[in-house]
């Protein structure tokens, strides 16, 4: 084998964010720009001749040309095998269970998750590490620091691998196995869920709508839903993955899940369970008939209601969640009796909890579920854990819901986006609230009064790092909260997140409308921010 040597030079931009590096995909194609990248992520991780890399993507426009660079560079590079996902496609999860399943010393998972694809829209890649999961803050600042003194790329001269067909081949002396991208993660599917349960309750009239958005989880949907589960061909909707998602966001929210969002809605054609995943299959949408799920309830139904599910039956750990999301999960564990953990945001922080056995589920507000299974948050698992329970209680979502807060409490829950904001403004808006916080505590606004105020800092209670800066809490007292923070996922401008919660106790007003319930304190989140001023905006562009 022959090593090329590319010269290069560095970017100055290739700091990952929340989830992996993310760029317009005009950007990725400039010359070396994937190459550098990679090759950084290479040399951080030092390949032997003994190391699998899993290769796959969640099949939006550009993956399959990174896809053959990613393979010349890891046979350059010392790998001995590459595991790639047919058609270049593995979801985020399946990618996960992959690098779990054949003892890969990691992945490359190439997907902008939700943010929409094609020529002029968005592209990524990430790399997870041999527990299956994200690199952690300390490897991706490696990764970075890397990035920034880079002088070469190594690759070998050899043909495309033909990622249609499933088989072995060799690439410059390094095996390729162009595996199916489906049955591994459907198999473990199939080893935590009582499929028998859940195909009995099909068989008896549990229906259900599943709209794949043209992503990467059309195939995975097919395979356990229509064909292991029995639900009838057509549940899955927009169930082939496209370049372009169909030109859709495909980001499973009230917003872009609208068709079916309003399908669930319709007292007549509903269907028992509605659900969607976004582009790289780790997110979910839980909408029942007549109700919607926000997923910071769906973690803590989840994860009350776990232990009917094989998997689970034996309980949980300990659950562990993104600090913006609400603190419904929290009092779940509380009656379990069991810890509950408050991370920052991003799944790479659920990392070292999971592999040291300390939380068995873990949750965002984001949309993101999951559990120990993996080390990346899953979409239909979580689809997949409510249809064992819907099956196993023999009840409709909008009667788990009722009940659970009847017992816990309900934490009413909103996200307010504020997209594409020029990044100086932000910034600005930001740096003032940082400024503020010290006067915040006593002040009353709309009628509540601040508690509290902070900026979170996390210590990882395994390895003891820490991670300052992680969003600006508000907390006011009766446990009303706002939380700002800027997305770390965005290609255009910074996109201002502001997290709403109110909790109402049992024997309170536990069948409201969000919006109603949430005034106050969306009023007092304007005050203490300034969000008209600063950014010029006087309503959010998304609310989830
Ligand atoms: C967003 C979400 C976060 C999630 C991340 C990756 O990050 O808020 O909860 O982990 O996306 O999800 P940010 O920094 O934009 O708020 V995915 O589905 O893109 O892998
Ligand atoms: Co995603």
């Amino acid at each position: 084998m022959t090593v090329i040597t590319h010269p290069t030079t560095p970017f100055t931009d290739q700091k990952p964010g929340t989830s992996g590096l993310r760029k317009k995909v005009r950007h990725f194609q400039q010359p070396n720009y994937a190459e550098n990248f990679i090759q950084a992520v290479f040399d951080v991780v030092q390949a032997d001749p003994s190391a699998t890399l899993v290769i796959g993507g969640d099949g939006r426009f550009h993956n399959r040309a990174v896809i053959q660079t990613a393979i010349r560079m890891a046979a350059a590079n010392g790998y001995g095998r590459v595991l790639v996902g047919q058609g270049g496609i593995l979801s985020t999860p399946a990618a996960s269970c992959v690098i779990r399943k054949h003892g890969a010393s990691g992945g490359l998972i190439l997907s902008a998750s939700h943010n929409p694809g094609g020529p002029d829209e968005d592209f990524g890649i990430k790399y997870n590490g041999a527990n299956g999961g994200p690199a952690p803050e300390n490897v991706t600042e490696a990764i970075f620091a890397r990035t920034l003194e880079i002088d070469r790329w190594l690759t070998v001269e050899a043909a495309d691998v033909d990622l249609d067909s499933i088989g072995t081949v060799t690439v410059a002396g390094m095996t390729v196995d162009v595996i199916d991208p489906v049955a591994d993660w459907a198999d473990l599917m199939e080893s935590l869920f009582d499929f028998a349960a859940i195909r009995a309750a099909v068989a008896d009239g549990l229906t259900m709508a599943f709209d794949a958005m043209h992503a990467v989880t059309g195939p995975y949907a097919h395979e356990v839903l229509e064909r292991r589960l029995g639900f009838a061909s057509g549940t899955v909707r927009n169930g082939v993955p496209l370049e372009d998602f169909g030109g859709h966001h495909p980001d499973p929210n009230l917003v872009h899940a609208k068709v079916l969002y309003d399908l669930m809605m319709d007292p007549e054609m509903a269907p028992a369970f509605g659900a969607a995943s976004d582009g790289d299959g780790d997110r979910n949408l839980i909408v029942g008939k007549g109700i919607f799920v926000t997923p910071s309830d769906s973690l803590a139904m989840l994860a009350a209601n776990a232990h009917l599910a094989p998997g689970y039956a034996a309980g949980l750990k300990g659950i562990a969640r993104s600090m913006p999301t609400s603190a419904a999960a929290d009092r779940v564990a509380h009656g379990l009796g069991i810890p509950c953990f408050e991370t920052p945001t991003g799944w790479k922080f659920f990392g070292n909890l999971l592999d040291a056995g300390m939380a068995t589920l873990c949750g965002e507000e984001s949309a993101g579920t999951g559990s120990d299974h993996v080390r990346e948050k899953d979409g239909l698992w979580a689809v997949l854990l409510w249809l064992n329970i819907l099956a196993a209680r023999g009840e409709s979502v909008a009667e788990i819901a009722r009940q659970h807060w009847a017992r816990f409490g309900r934490n009413y829950y909103a996200r307010h986006d504020y997209e594409a904001i020029e990044s100086a403004r932000a910034d600005v808006l930001m740096a003032a609230l940082m400024a503020a916080l010290p006067g915040l505590a006593g002040q009353s606004y709309s009628g509540l009064e601040v508690e509290a105020a902070d900026s979170f800092s996390y210590r990882d209670p395994v390895d003891g790092s820490t991670s300052a800066n992680q969003g600006v809490r508000v907390l006011f007292t009766g446990g009303s909260r706002v939380v700002f923070r800027l997305s770390g996922t965005g290609t255009e401008g910074a996109t201002l997140r502001v997290y709403l919660e109110r909790y109402e106790p049992v024997g309170g007003n536990l069948a409201a409308e969000t919006p109603h319930m949430l005034a106050d304190l969306i009023a007092a989140a304007e005050s203490i921010a300034g969000i008209a001023q600063h950014t010029g905006r006087t309503a959010p562009d998304v609310v989830t």
